[in-house]
């Protein structure tokens, strides 16, 4: 089961660790994306995991322990998977679930209004024999449409047992637990297809010999589909090179891939159940939603909206975030009380300037690492991570994917690494293992080379913005020169590594408001990660900056970065703030707000450095997801090529400035 072996679950920005649910009863929520299986996780579980309004939120898996009544069981969130056969790595690590988990029950999440595309994979799982329940999700919105489903019918019609539910309200959650505790299997459904399909699937069925967590006939059907994990898994099980011959022998009879054609049949069987359970009264008057929608994908309304969009967030970031509360904490709270006091304390305590320094002073943990952590960073990511959480839930994400198709696929991507590239400027991190949700391995390597270079995450995102306010021509300049990389690079990146350009498909959810209690807790969950992991950070950072002064090492690394610093056009004194990003982004940048608020970084060398810094690496964690995810070679290839590159560009626009003889 080499293939299907599960990444084991990573901590991400979302914050989701797993809980160990040995010897429960497992019951695996499973479903297409943005049905709600996250919602329904949290209410069964009482945990959070992120839920927003796009497909691929979630794309590792979630444990965690649940109550039914009076029993406790163990549940799994997966990523979301339209079918069986997989096509995006996502589906691949949800179907990984499905087959090695030997679940007690699976409940198939479905979004109700969508009823036709979701049958097809409910039946894919009933032909797998595994125990199904269908839960028709989102009721509200399917009734909304005018939607009536009658589930008694559609229970019969299926042979399984069929609930719905609002999961965003709570509705149905009891009759859905109920269903889950007393359920049994009463026989295996079959949904019959064309004879030579029938045929072929009776025979490998029959030579099928070793032991599979899901029906011989799905096997059979997965196999003749061309499943490259179900064939790699039945080598390993088993002689194969009969049932090869079967699968071969079948395809050839075909001039129609065996998947297109199972597919169309399986639709066939859907509409006949749709047409007989549902009916539809079609509300007639567009609704105002469907309007906003409709202007935020099409180019001439959708790029002023984007514009508009991004101004809101620079006014509520850059402005109330960066400047507002960043002078408030930085002069007010830390200038004013928290320095004078701790210094003053340190040093009646501590005689020695040499040990003094470590808590206070320049570079002190109290003074420098502590203070970036909270009075700089703080703030702006608290921000962003709000409008972000807003944006999230709207919905608005996949509409900004299908704006930005067009010039994405000009740079062999397509709009579906919008939500990646985007979901960057939260946390690189954690975008860069959203990569996941795109189709192929080149899509992939694209995506996270730009992700590494040119996107720069929240709290750097805040920290420039800050550096920036007030200079509206630096911003340009800024958001000009990234604009310019990212194309660039996207472009030639393209260009070198040819292969197909995989179609844009993506499911555009309906536009929805945002829930506060989730755009709260997805906040406080992210702002409680990012501390976790940088607090320690910063505070280490000092320490070393200490030692390295002590022992003359600091000096050292700085006087040799001051040259390529030098080159770029930059004063000696920024080499320190190039120093910190070694060990974050944010840190760095936040050096540069230091230097600028010190009067010693100003005009060219300001935006200058501000570029080479938001190109340069990319911090630790993100650096060892990229190995994590796309390996170590790549990951080291693009380290490589990234850091001199970052000082090529602030080469040139040094030079190009100059040269233009522009003033800032
Ligand atoms: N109106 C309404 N919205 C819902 C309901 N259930 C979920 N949602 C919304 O649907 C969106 C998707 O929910 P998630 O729980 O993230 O969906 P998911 O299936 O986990 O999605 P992926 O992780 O992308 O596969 C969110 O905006 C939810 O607030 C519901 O019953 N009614
Ligand atoms: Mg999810």
């Amino acid at each position: 089961m080499a293939l299907l072996r599960l990444r084991k679950n990573e901590k991400s920005c979302h914050g989701n660790i797993d809980e160990t649910v040995e010897g429960l009863e497992k019951i695996i929520l499973v479903g297409s994306p943005n049905v709600g299986k996250s919602v329904l996780f949290g209410n069964l579980t009482g945990r959070y995991v992120a839920v927003s309004n796009y497909p691929g939120t979630t794309v590792e898996v979630t444990r965690g322990k649940g109550r039914l009544g009076d029993k406790e069981a163990g549940v799994i969130d997966t990523p979301g998977m339209y079918s069986l056969l997989p096509i995006t790595e996502e589906e691949r690590v949800a179907r990984a679930i499905l087959l090695g988990e030997d679940p007690d029950v699976v409940v198939q999440v479905a979004d109700t209004k969508n009823i036709e595309r979701m049958l097809h994979l409910t039946l894919q799982l009933i032909e797998t024999g595994l125990p199904v329940i269908l839960d028709l999700n989102l009721m509200d919105e399917a009734e909304r449409l005018g939607m009536k489903i009658d589930l008694n019918m559609l229970q019969k019609e299926l042979d399984i047992p069929v609930v719905a539910t609002i999961a965003t309200e709570n509705k149905g959650m009891d009759i859905l637990k109920k269903t889950i505790l007393k359920y049994e299997k009463v026989r295996d459904r079959v949904f019959r297809y064309d004879e030579s399909v029938e045929s072929a699937t009776e025979k490998i069925e029959e030579l099928l010999r070793g032991e599979y967590n899901i029906s011989k006939r799905a096997i059979a059907l997965l196999l003749l589909q061309d499943d490259h994990d179900i064939r790699a898994m039945v080598r390993e099980q088993e002689g194969h090179e009969a049932i090869e011959r079967i699968v071969d022998e079948t395809k050839s009879r075909f001039s129609t891939p065996m998947n297109y054609l199972i597919t169309l049949q399986r639709q066939q069987v859907v509409n006949d159940i749709v047409e007989r359970a549902t009916t539809t009264v079609k509300p007639e008057a567009i609704e105002f939603r469907e309007r906003l929608s409709r202007l935020m994908m099409h180019p001439v309304t959708g790029i002023p909206f984007l514009l508009l969009s991004i101004y809101a967030l620079y006014e509520f970031v850059g402005v109330f975030g960066a400047q507002t509360s960043v002078d408030f904490l930085e002069h007010k709270v830390f200038g004013e009380y928290i320095n004078p006091f701790v210094t003053r304390v340190v040093s009646s305590i501590i005689p020695w300037r040499v040990v003094q320094e470590l808590f206070v002073h320049q570079y002190g943990i109290i003074t420098l690492g502590v203070r970036y952590a909270i009075a700089i960073i703080l703030p702006i990511v608290t921000t962003f991570f709000i409008a972000f959480s807003i944006i999230e839930d709207t919905g608005y994400l996949p509409r900004l994917a299908m704006l930005i198709d067009r010039i994405f696929k000009r740079i062999g991507l397509n709009g579906r690494a919008v939500i990646p590239v985007v979901l960057g400027f939260g946390c690189d991190t954690m975008a860069t293992m959203v990569t996941r949700t795109l189709e192929t391995r080149r899509e992939r390597i694209i995506a996270t080379l730009l992700l590494s270079l040119a996107i720069p995450c929240s709290a750097q995102v805040g920290v420039i913005l800050a550096l920036l306010s007030g200079n509206v021509k630096m911003l340009w300049i800024f958001i000009g020169v990234m604009t310019m990389v990212f194309l660039f690079v996207g472009y030639l990146a393209a260009r070198i590594m040819p292969g197909e350009r995989p179609l844009f498909y993506m499911e555009v959810p309906p536009l929805r408001w945002p829930k506060l209690s989730n755009v709260f807790t997805k906040t406080y969950t992210r702002v409680e990660w990012y501390f976790k992991e940088v607090f320690p950070l910063f505070i280490l950072a000092s320490i070393l900056i200490w030692l390295g002064r002590l022992t003359g090492l600091f000096d050292l690394v700085v006087k040799g970065i001051s040259y390529p610093a030098g080159w770029i056009g930059l004063p000696k004194e920024a080499a320190t703030a190039f120093l910190f990003g070694f060990f974050r982004r944010d840190f760095g940048a936040a050096g540069l707000y230091d230097l600028k608020n010190a009067g010693l970084l100003n005009g060219i060398p300001l935006v200058v450095s501000i570029v080479t810094i938001a190109l340069f690496m990319p911090c630790i964690a993100q650096f060892s997801m990229t190995i994590k995810e796309r390996g170590w070679k790549m990951a080291v290839g693009m380290a490589a090529f990234i850091f001199p590159f970052a000082f090529l560009v602030g080469y040139v626009l040094n030079l190009l400035l100059n040269g233009l003889g522009v003033t800032l």
